[in-house]
């Protein structure tokens, strides 16, 4: 399985399985010179984990880090940094009774017509637990862009299934709650809908916004190095992404030129339908992003599906699953933007200096 690997200049290569002995990745293009602080990196794979609240898997996972290489003296010397998290709660023994059978809505059917075989325990490569070295490598690029250019980067939940969570956008309560939530006075509603939703055993989707402020102005490469377009395949490349918005996104749609156009004063833009990118480069706005995110397509309610012999079957997945996997998406969202911030800021001074 080749492309692995994402970024141009600021390089992130992962490995690993969900039940595997482990899950890394090798950083290659990271400046020299920037402090790591593992507990920061620590607290954004935190942020993700499993088994944090009754409304996501009750997988134990520790996430410890170990930082392999690329760090002397707590200080990046430019050379591959790599990071490992073993795996310590697999419980393969669940996927024993799908080994022959595609799950549906997963990576199982296409897996298997592809590469002739699968690792279908825990999902194997294609399993959400590959998102550990996103947020890890993003927390570094996160931490360069802050030092380096005061650049922001602040995720929340924006819908539950039906539930809007974005009517109120209040940052700071994004990580008093375990839905990511910017509106504290939806809370409760997002326990009872996720209870009922549990209980059912059924999931549901959801919507990530995430906005990087500061953004310097020019990052970005015509024409097919656009950085909306680098953040649209960042984000479709996280585990049961749909959709993605940039800006106004779709409501462009509905939209008059006249509405649309962020028109520009000494003062500065007065809107900013277009997301803080024009042509593909960014304009010094804030660079606004969204995100849908399917289903949980593990459930434990039966279906029809076939197996690897094409026969009929009746599929109830075990595991210990989200019911719905855009609540633990935020932060994987923020890392993706900072990873594609991060490649297209070395990008910009490999081309234009400084
Ligand atoms: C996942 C299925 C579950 C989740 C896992 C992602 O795996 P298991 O059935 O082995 O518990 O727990 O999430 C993580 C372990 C993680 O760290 O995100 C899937 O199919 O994507």
């Amino acid at each position: 399985m080749s492309d692995n690997t994402f970024g141009r200049l600021f390089r992130m290569t992962t490995f690993g399985e969900s039940h595997g002995p482990a899950i890394g990745c090798v950083i290659d293009g990271c400046p020299p010179g920037l402090e790591i602080d593992v507990a920061e990196i620590k607290h954004e794979l935190g942020r993700r984990a499993t088994g944090k609240s009754r409304h996501t898997s009750q997988r134990r996972e520790k996430d410890d880090v170990q930082v392999l290489s690329g760090v002397f003296e707590g200080i990046t010397t430019g050379t591959p940094i790599a990071l490992l998290i073993e795996n310590t709660d697999a419980r393969s023994r669940d996927y024993g009774n799908i080994a022959e059978i595609f799950r549906p809505g997963h990576a199982d059917f296409t897996y298997f017509k592809k590469y002739g075989l699968r690792d279908y325990r825990g999902g194997g490569r294609s399993s959400a637990r590959e998102t550990t070295m996103r947020v890890a490598a993003g927390a570094i690029a996160k931490k360069y862009l802050r030092e380096q250019f005061g650049i922001g980067i602040h995720g929340w939940l924006a819908q539950l299934g039906p539930i809007r969570t974005d009517n109120t956008l209040d940052l700071s309560e994004v990580d008093n709650n375990p839905f990511f939530s910017p509106d504290a006075s939806v809370v409760d509603e997002l326990e009872k809908h996720m209870d009922r939703l549990r209980k059912s055993g059924d999931s549901c989707g959801a919507r990530i916004s995430v906005v990087a402020s500061n953004v310097p102005v020019g990052l970005g490469e015509p024409v097919y190095g656009k950085l909306d377009a680098d953040i649209a395949s960042a984000m479709m490349s996280i585990n049961a992404a749909k959709g993605v918005e940039i800006g106004a996104g779709f409501d462009c749609v509905e939209q008059l030129g006249t509405e649309h156009r962020d028109e520009i004063t000494p003062e500065g833009f007065l809107s900013n339908h277009a997301g803080g990118i024009l042509g593909g480069i960014s304009s010094g706005q804030d660079v606004r992003v969204s995100v849908a995110f399917k289903p949980t397509s593990s459930l434990r309610l039966p279906c029809r599906s076939i197996d690897i012999h094409g026969n009929p079957v009746e599929v109830k997945t075990k595991g210990r699953h989200d019911p719905c996997v855009g609540i633990r998406a935020t932060p994987i969202v923020e890392a993706m933007l900072a990873l594609v911030i991060m490649d297209h800021v070395l990008r910009h001074r490999a081309q234009n200096g400084k």
